[in-house]
């Protein structure tokens, strides 16, 4: 490094250290914000370094503040007539490459924090998959478990009354997330199509395939993290097969990372929900998971009534106890901390990948990194489901539908080239090898470059 490229570095320094405190100050209490801002500002230093005009133009005080930031009310009738006052959120965060464009999440946790640090991640993350869509995430407080059917149907149809305003095919297209699948999806399509009386299929996706969603939308995610983890394997001349896999969570993006997992060979042995983690040393029985989980909508702990060689352990983040040689977290942000990070690298874990939104902390990714396990971020490895859903859009334009053939096909492009502009961004600005600082800055560029060519908005 020259004298020059050194000074260039500190000014950069400098700068992001300068913008984080005002990001702490402007957004007090949000940690889960500060904490997705910290990763991607320490990261971005060498790109504003070798780019100063990104610094002039301000692009990231611009990124750290949303375009805007919707809470609303949603009022909703309960089984016993209670009537009940949920909090909603829609964070648009960024629409430099496309129309805001991002999940939902229903859990009792979200708040302004949660719905903020997902949809600043939304904004590298789409980038990153090539597709022509910006960033937003969206939500609220309501708890969908124990409710009745029709409890969750008032509440998406409360919910989308007030969302509808100020969603469109071409503005900001919504997804599922933790707690909405197919069946909410549908609730607040129907309620949206009533309320503008015309058939706009792109408002949504993860729409059940039968009107307008896409095949291969459901098992994107986790498909793609599998995918993702592949190529990542592959470099090193490694693979799935013959490997055993740790898998938390067992809901969409964890079913299916199971499923591509076991058919690639490896022998899964253990999943989780809120409530604790399974372990079945002959590998898990994915269509018993499958059953409790997406048909019966129970806990996993039943699995071992039918299954008794397996055990349970009340304690969900007590999975990563277990040996394994790759290990992917998929159910929620920060479900893997430090010492769980230490546990796995004492008990030789080659690779970890990020199926969830940053499950890993901040000191367990820099574990991860210094101690030269394979490490896929969450930003470039759980793209794939944002990708499928582009792809849901793009069909829904057309007015037709692709094979599965086809769109599985897409998504393994979209992770093989995810994979490669995220290693060669790592090696352009010198830190070979780190995929969190290659994804980060490989996502960033092009958000970054279109805010640049489109002025200051
Ligand atoms: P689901 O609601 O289908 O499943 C979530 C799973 O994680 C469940 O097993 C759930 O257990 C568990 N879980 C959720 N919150 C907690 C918590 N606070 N503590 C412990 N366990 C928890 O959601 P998804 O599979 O769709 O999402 C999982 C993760 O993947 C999230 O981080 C989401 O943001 C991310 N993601 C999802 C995508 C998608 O397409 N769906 C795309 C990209 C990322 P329980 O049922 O007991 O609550
Ligand atoms: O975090 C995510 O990328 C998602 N929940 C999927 C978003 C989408 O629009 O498909």
């Amino acid at each position: 490094m020259t004298q020059v490229d050194k000074e260039q570095v500190q000014v950069a320094k400098d700068y992001v250290e300068k913008l984080f405190n005002k990001v702490v100050e402007k957004n007090p209490g949000e940690e889960e914000f500060h904490q997705a801002v910290k990763e991607v500002l320490d990261s971005l230093v060498p790109a504003i370094a070798k780019n100063p005009t990104y610094m002039k133009q301000a692009i990231l005080d611009r990124m750290v503040e949303p375009e805007r930031l919707l809470t609303f009310r949603v009022p909703w009738v309960d089984d016993k007539g209670n009537i009940q006052v949920n909090r909603g959120f829609r964070v648009q965060f960024n629409s430099a490459i496309g129309p805001y464009k991002g999940g939902l999440r229903f859990h009792p946790s979200v708040n302004a924090s949660i719905i903020k640090f997902l949809g600043f991640e939304q904004m590298f993350k789409n980038s990153l998959t090539g597709q022509p869509i910006g960033a937003g995430k969206g939500g609220s407080d309501f708890d969908p478990k124990g409710k009745s059917d029709l409890e969750i149907m008032r509440f998406c149809q409360s919910f989308m009354t007030e969302l509808s305003r100020h969603i469109g095919p071409n503005t900001d297209v919504p997804a599922g997330d933790i707690g909405v699948g197919a069946r909410e999806i549908g609730y607040l399509f129907g309620q949206y199509k009533k309320l503008r009386g015309a058939y706009e299929a792109g408002v949504l996706t993860g729409k059940a395939v039968g009107y307008g969603g896409s095949l291969g939308r459901k098992e994107a995610t986790g498909y793609g993290t599998v995918y993702f983890v592949d190529e990542m394997l592959k470099a090193q001349g490694l693979s799935f097969n013959g490997s055993t896999v740790v898998v938390s969570g067992s809901g969409n993006v964890s079913i299916y990372a199971m499923e591509k997992a076991m058919e690639l060979g490896a022998k899964v042995v253990a999943c989780s929900d809120s409530s604790g983690y399974i372990h079945d040393p002959n590998g898990i029985n994915l269509d018993t998971v499958k059953q409790l989980k997406e048909v019966e909508s129970k806990r996993i702990y039943e699995y071992v009534d039918i299954h008794p060689e397996a055990t349970f352990v009340d304690e969900f983040s007590k999975i990563w106890s277990i040996p394994c040689d790759i290990a992917l977290p998929c159910a929620t942000q920060n479900e893997l901390n430090k010492e769980a990070a230490d546990t796995l690298i004492a008990n030789g874990v080659k690779a970890v990948g990020e199926g969830a939104n940053m499950p890993s902390t901040y000191d367990a990714v820099n574990a991860f990194l210094a101690n030269n396990v394979l490490f896929a971020p969450a930003k470039a490895a759980n793209a794939g489901g944002v990708a499928v859903s582009a792809l849901e859009m793009a069909q829904n334009s057309q007015r037709l539908s692709w094979t599965v053939e086809e769109v599985d096909g897409k998504l393994k492009e979209i992770m093989k080239d995810i994979y490669q502009a995220s290693v060669q961004a790592s090696e352009e600005y010198g830190t070979p090898g780190n995929l969190v600082a290659g994804a980060n800055i490989a996502g960033f560029t092009k958000v970054a470059d279109a805010m640049v060519a489109q002025g200051v908005i």
